[in-house]
């Protein structure tokens, strides 16, 4: 029997360029209001909210609606003297995906000296487990998404040599799957988000030798759907975020020109919201930061010219990363 494939229909009205102005708007008005309900909802998502937002509004080269300092004074806060892990807002327990996002930030604006880098590195390093994975939190959750912050996070700050690179690497290697692709944890099922985690952290320590390269990237090319969109693993919908965590793949793996980038394009570009600004999973959802972020570094990647470069591994603009003199490995 012939598999359906799932899919959405394009509207007829779809926009022919970036709404930078409203997605300006959108980015800096977002979440501002402290007596909101929503407001406290997003306590937990804080920081790496700050990230999306700030990291959109720099590939738009546009100003954020708080001053660097101020930015950077909230990160402070968040920082736990005791483990030197960063937490999602003021009072919660540190977590490595925040701890990641507040690094990135403070690079991009070059402000690493307010917070206490060592207590980072400490943190990092106390997360590691004999079999080289990493944990979220002291909580103990393993996946490799908190394998790929680790090596963000300590490439970023220029101490990689905390950890152990090469048990690190045999973790990620043993959560490969026959399809050339990546999951969570060994045997867990292949999934684009986590196959950007894996390429991404191969790609920070140099070993990209280890991806079944073309196997790999048929899987990744093969999310693009009718609509232009493209899903996550098979049999999903389209989503406008896997824009950036396959193509990213695609684009480390050097097979971005598997994809058809117009009909890609066209996809992101319909998955703006006209009237509040910000872009949205699908076409007609309701336009959240995450996906406005990802949607423009799709783009990015696209090579639309009036956004700032992105690098493909680290999801931040490619002049950071030069200033800071890294070059994660690119297939070519
Ligand atoms: C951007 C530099 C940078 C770091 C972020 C946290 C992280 C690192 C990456 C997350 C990658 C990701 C999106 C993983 C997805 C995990 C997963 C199994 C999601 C499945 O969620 P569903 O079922 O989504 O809601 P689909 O689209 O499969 O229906
Ligand atoms: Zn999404």
């Amino acid at each position: 029997m012939a598999t359906l494939i799932k899919d959405i229909k394009l509207p007829d009205n779809v926009p022919s360029n970036i709404l930078f102005e409203k997605h300006i708007e959108f980015l800096k008005e977002y979440g501002q209001d402290e007596n909101n309900y929503e407001y406290g909802m997003m306590d937990y998502l804080r920081v790496s909210g700050m990230y999306w937002c700030l990291t959109a509004l720099e590939f738009m080269n546009a100003s954020p609606s708080h001053t660097i300092e101020e930015v950077a004074q909230y990160i402070k806060q968040c920082q736990d003297p005791e483990s030197g892990g960063i937490s999602a807002c003021i009072g919660h327990d540190p977590h490595i995906l925040h701890t990641t996002s507040a690094v990135q930030i403070l690079c991009t604006y070059n402000k690493l000296d307010v917070i206490d880098t060592e207590g980072v590195v400490k943190y990092i390093k106390s997360l590691q487990l004999p079999d080289g994975s990493f944990m979220g939190d002291k909580w103990g959750e393993v996946d490799t998404r908190f394998s790929f912050c680790a090596v963000v996070t300590l490439s970023l700050l220029k101490r990689m040599d905390a950890i152990d690179v090469h048990k690190a690497v045999d973790f990620v290697a043993s959560c490969k799957n026959f399809d050339g692709g990546f999951g969570s944890r060994p045997l867990s099922e292949s999934h684009a988000g986590l196959m950007f985690c894996c390429v991404g952290f191969l790609s920070i320590t140099n070993r990209l030798d280890i991806v079944d390269r073309d196997t790999l990237a048929w899987w990744l090319c093969e999310r693009q759907l009718p609509s232009g969109g493209l899903n996550g693993r098979p049999e999903k919908l389209p989503d406008v975020c896997y824009s950036w965590w396959v193509l990213s793949s695609l684009t480390m793996l050097g097979r971005l020109h598997w994809i058809d980038g117009n009909a890609l394009k066209t996809y992101i570009l319909a998955c703006q919201d006209t009237e509040t600004g910000g872009f949205a999973d699908r076409p007609g959802d309701v336009a959240d930061p995450y996906h406005t972020v990802f949607g423009l570094a799709g783009l990015s990647l696209l090579g639309h010219k009036a956004l700032q470069k992105v690098n493909p591994t680290y999801c931040m603009p490619q002049h950071v990363i030069d200033r800071l003199q890294l070059k994660p490995q690119i297939l070519l």
